[in-house]
């Protein structure tokens, strides 16, 4: 079998040291400087930084969080991750030119490491890999085009093509994409969200009616208690770290949730405050709870239970019972089902004690102003979405949704995943969406549901599905299961990617296969009237602009909004009642329909154009539950338990310090204290010494579900602070792990942090 995943080969040159005790100060100051100036020219990396998140800038590619809603620092709203970003997208002196691609075949390309082809630097010119050839060789838009447009006129059903969406993609191509791909006719649209947040949208508007944070930023310097869940923010969402320590300057207290310290919940220097860089940063967290992998429903119960004893003794004290009864359905059958969940249970299950879990209710016990934010660590399991439910129970005893300085926080990771389910990038469109394309546009949309990721790739698997077109991204490395969904893409007759770098995915292809090299977040855009700029929505809701600021590494790229206005001329022809080119002559005209369709965006142009953007309406931040009964619900959920046999292990696959999702900066994990691999796997020394395993033994990882292994290959051991029968490994490395059909009950998300394992000597 073809290779599918990363070369499974150690450095050699592993080194590990303590973990970090504190996030970002100079260490990271100096990381981002060294990344976006290495390669970029300083002339370049500067603008880029000097830009990045400002009111005039660009938005920054990293991750989702809002700019703050008042004061900008002057220098640059950034932080070390938004730097190597910045600098993977704006590095000049290598481009993966046509050069590359005749130098090195498909064959030669997939025996690279990850690190090394994110390395090439941008992609230049359209691409083709031929029926039966060896290398990518260079081909013209025009014909890149036509060929990607006889490939879907020539399918059976507009159902036999599958369009995905990775999160970077702007607002105004994300709407132009799904207007293109519903007139062709289909629904089949996955995106990173089902791998990602998907857990949240469906919990979020079954319980409260909007798949959205109720929070916005000032709420976080409002707060009282800030509980962390499932989330490793200095790395993956370093600029919450100043709005988490304005917090706790105005007296906040942070509890965070994890069965890791991750070193941005411990401490935090904020490299623009010069205080802090003077005299030390912040303590940020005041009760770290360690709890074991996916046991956060049991945690959360086991809150709910205390803290209704307390109001038992306080009657009207602790619950907000005024806003119980207003706003609320199901309190009495809630209250009743935490009689059949025994106290001791839960406690065991989550592997803290009761003292420690009293001690979280004692810090929420007499306020309302209390958030609760998360990401992956809660989303990525089976019982996913009740355990966000959970989340919503306590926060409604609490009455903490809908007032300043309380509300449900999801941190949105890609930097406009958000803006892209609001602009109807979703298989699931609601059908009063659909009637505003219809009215709108003048066309019938299809009314059936289309395939998310998973079903995406089963429907490739069974030659359902013979075209895949992605808009950015790396699906064969993103999703579950690498070596079936590979086998599932190389069953297509075509695969299309929309790329500003090189990835594993297009050298995982279709019987043909195109790249198709765009503009990206840095990138000036000038269309035919002029520079256009596009706008993008944070996970707190804000809808703002985002201006390229360097000139484009090359002049063959186009907009992502060009190349989906080409593609669907080619396609649509005379079927089509858009005029696709004014549209790319300029964004105004795009934005303008947007507003026509989706809500809370009517004067979408002139809103945009204000200073920081505009909210978009949000119903539960104003008490409004758009649910069938008007009310917020609490919900009835069962703790799932993982009974591991001996020998067992429960992984969760993480990001390292140096990787944005799957496009690997380097091979460091320097919070963690891992230099120089990548391939690792993090034990308690306990289960170390039963497993009669040595710290960095090499080893074999195996996952059994359904009767199958899986394994991968040639990892070290690590021993470290984590509960007994839990260990962590990076993704996408461990991907091959994750069953395609171990996924969320509701929201269909792959299991990627609770696999069961077992760990081997490995086999060479
Ligand atoms: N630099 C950088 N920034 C990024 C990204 C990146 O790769 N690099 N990715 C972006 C994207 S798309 C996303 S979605 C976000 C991801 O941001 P995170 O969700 O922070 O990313 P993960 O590394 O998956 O971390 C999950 C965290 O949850 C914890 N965890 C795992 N399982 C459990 C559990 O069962 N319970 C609890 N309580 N905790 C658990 C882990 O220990 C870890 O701290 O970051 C975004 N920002
Ligand atoms: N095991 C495991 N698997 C996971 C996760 C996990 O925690 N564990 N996390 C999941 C999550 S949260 C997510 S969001 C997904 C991420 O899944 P994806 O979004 O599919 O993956 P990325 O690694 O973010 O995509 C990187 C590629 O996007 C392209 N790109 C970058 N910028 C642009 C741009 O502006 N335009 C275009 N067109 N292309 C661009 C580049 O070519 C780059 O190689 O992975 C999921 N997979
Ligand atoms: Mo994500």
């Amino acid at each position: 079998m073809a290779q599918n995943t990363p070369p499974e080969t150690l450095t050699g040159n592993l080194d590990v040291k303590e973990p970090y005790d504190e996030a970002a100060g100079l260490k990271a100051v100096v990381e981002s400087f060294r990344h976006t100036l290495r390669g970029t020219g300083v002339g370049r990396g500067w603008k880029a930084l000097v830009n990045l998140n400002q009111k005039d800038g660009y938005d920054c590619p990293s991750c989702a969080w809002p700019d703050p809603d008042g004061h900008r620092s002057v220098i640059a709203e950034y932080c070390e991750s938004g730097a190597k970003a910045v600098a993977d997208e704006v590095m000049t002196k290598h481009t993966a030119s046509p050069v590359l691609f005749q130098r090195y075949s498909v064959a030669d390309l997939l025996q690279k490491t990850d690190l090394w082809l994110g390395q090439q630097g941008r992609l230049t010119q359209p691409l083709v890999l031929r029926s039966g050839a060896t290398n990518y060789e260079p081909i013209s838009w025009e014909d890149a085009f036509q060929l990607i447009a006889n490939q879907l006129k020539a399918l059976d059903s507009p159902d036999e093509a599958i369009f995905y969406t990775s999160g970077r993609t702007s607002n105004e191509a994300a709407f132009l994409y799904q207007l293109f791909v519903r007139q062709f006719g289909t629904n089949n649209m996955p995106d990173c969200s089902n791998m990602c947040h998907e857990s949240t949208s469906v919990a979020l508007a079954e319980s409260i009616g909007l798949g959205k944070a109720s929070v916005k930023y000032d709420d976080y310097e409002k707060a009282d208690v800030i509980m962390i869940m499932g989330q490793n923010p200095g790395t993956n969402a370093p600029r919450m770290m100043t709005p988490l320590e304005a917090a706790k300057r105005n007296g906040a207290k942070i509890i965070a949730v994890n069965p890791l310290h991750e070193t941005g919940l411990l401490r935090f220097k904020d490299p623009q405050s010069p205080r802090d860089m003077l005299f030390g940063g912040e303590k940020l967290t005041d009760l770290f709870l360690q709890v074991r992998i996916n046991s956060d429903m049991a945690f959360l119960k086991a809150m709910c239970k205390l803290l209704l004893a307390e109001e038992q003794k306080t009657p009207g004290k602790v619950f907000d019972q005024s806003f119980i009864q207003t706003y609320t359905s199901g309190y009495k059958e809630f209250i009743k089902s935490l009689d059949k969940f025994d106290l001791s249970d839960l406690v065991a299950q989550c592997g803290l004690t009761i003292e420690q879990i009293q001690e979280a209710v004692d810090l929420i016990r007499y306020t309302r102003k209390f958030i609760i934010c998360w990401a992956m660590g809660l989303t990525q399991h089976r019982n996913a979405v009740s355990t966000i439910n959970e989340i919503i129970n306590l926060l409604l005893l609490k009455g903490s949704i809908g007032i300043e300085g309380g509300g449900a926080s999801p941190i949105r990771g890609h930097s406009n995943v958000q803006g892209d389910r609001t602009m109807g990038i979703w298989e699931k469109p609601k059908p009063e969406f659909l009637d505003a394309l219809k009215k709108v546009f003048k066309f019938e949309p299809p009314r059936e549901n289309g395939y998310d990721t998973v079903k995406a790739v089963k429907a490739m698997h069974e030659g359902k599905a013979k075209v895949f077109f992605a808009l950015g991204g790396n699906f064969a490395m993103a999703v579950s299961d690498t070596n079936y969904t590979a086998e599932a893409l190389k069953k297509c007759t075509l695969t299309v990617h929309v790329s500003t770098k090189l990835n594993r995915s297009h050298l995982i292809h279709g019987e043909t296969a195109l790249i198709l090299p765009c503009l990206g977040r840095t990138d000036r855009d000038i269309q035919a009237t002029g520079e256009q700029f596009v706008s993008c929505e944070s996970t707190t809701g804000v809808v703002a602009q985002s201006h390229g600021v360097v000139d484009p590494v090359v002049d063959t790229l186009k907009s992502e909004v060009a190349i989906i206005a080409e593609l669907a001329k080619a396609t649509l022809n005379e079927k089509s009642t858009v005029d696709w080119d004014s549209l790319v002559a300029n964004y105004d005209r795009i934005r303008d329909l947007i507003g026509q369709v989706v809500p809370g965006h009517e004067h979408y142009n002139e809103k945009v154009r204000k200073p920081g953007g505009f909210y978009i309406p949000n119903g539960p931040r104003v008490r409004e539950f758009k649910t069938k009964d008007g009310k917020a619900h609490f919900t009835i959920n069962t703790p799932s338990h993982h009974d591991l046999q001996t020998g067992e292990l429960l992984l969760m696959t993480i990001r390292s310090h140096d990787q944005f999702n799957t496009t690997i900066y380097g091979n460091d994990d320097r919070y963690r204290g891992i230099y120089n691999e990548r391939r690792v796997v993090f034990m308690h020394r306990d289960d170390i010494a039963n497993l009669k395993l040595q710290e960095k033994q090499v080893v074999d990882l195996h996952s059994k579900y359904d009767g199958k292994q899986r394994t991968a290959h040639r990892f070290m051991v690590i021993s470290y602070d984590i509960p007994r029968g839990c260990c962590a490994a990076y993704f996408p490395e461990t991907n091959v792990l994750v069953p395609i059909d171990s996924i969320a009950e509701k929201s269909s998300t792959p299991t990627s942090k609770s696999i069961v394992i077992t760990v081997t000597p490995a086999e060479n």
